[in-house]
């Protein structure tokens, strides 16, 4: 059996033939297949549970023909997603799990998680961040109209600097001792995480222990995927 993990597919009602290729990838995933986990960003913007775009109707249903078919969705929230709620994780049958979760595999014991955490170094944004997962503000945002949710998604988005925060080179890169100071609290040598767009596999030591961080790719032409299977971790880019 084997665990897949993706990240940052950014679904976008702009952009519905990367909706379709995502469609495409969860028709074809392989029969050995027992859960999926989704490390957040993945809607480029999410409103409120009760958003009632056609689109995400569609994805919602998509989903729960997933868990529907056996397969078990877990969802993290990232930096665009971080108001998917209750609602949601009842349409589409999925877990919501906490900002950093360990996940075991009976032989490796793995940390996910979205991956913005770990990029103090972009104070500016770990401000920004605090406010946005502050839950009385997240309740004022939702307290809002659809319609005034929306405008302000689009005035965020229309700020010049966040229209290019989906590339690699506007997402401060992770601060190592954040990293390790985080993998060391967690008790883990593994940890897999998204958001900045750089997908590798970094190999380092902690207290002389062999450690690996493997970041998942943002999906565009390509997609990105973690493959846990037994004792191997595979880190694969396929076309879309
Ligand atoms: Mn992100």
């Amino acid at each position: 059996m084997t665990i897949r993990i993706i990240s940052d597919l950014h679904l976008d009602e702009k952009n519905p033939a990367l909706c379709r290729a995502f469609f495409i990838y969860l028709d074809n995933l392989p029969k050995d297949t027992q859960s999926l986990y989704i490390l957040g960003d993945f809607f480029e913007a999410w409103v409120g549970d009760d958003d009632d775009l056609p689109f995400h109707d569609d994805i919602r249903q998509r989903l729960k023909q997933l868990t529907d078919s056996g397969i078990t969705l877990f969802f993290q929230h990232g930096n665009r997603d971080f108001l998917v709620g209750e609602l949601f994780a009842k349409q589409t049958g999925c877990t919501l799990l906490p900002e950093a979760y360990v996940l075991y595999t009976g032989t490796q014991k793995i940390a996910i998680l979205h991956g913005d955490s770990l990029c103090i170094d972009d104070v500016e944004y770990q401000q920004f961040r605090a406010q946005m997962r502050n839950p009385d503000v997240q309740k004022m945002l939702l307290s809002q109209t659809l319609d005034e949710r929306r405008a302000l998604a689009q005035s965020l988005r229309d700020n010049s600097k966040e229209a290019n925060s989906n590339k690699a080179e506007n997402i401060m890169d992770i601060n190592q001792a954040e990293l390790e100071k985080v993998m060391r609290q967690l008790d883990v040598q593994i940890l897999i995480h998204g958001h900045t767009h750089r997908p590798q596999k970094h190999q380092f030591n902690i207290d002389d222990k062999a450690c690996e961080r493997i970041v998942l790719g943002d999906w565009g032409k390509t997609g990105w995927e973690i493959v846990l299977d037994d004792n191997q971790i595979s880190l694969n880019e396929f076309k879309l």
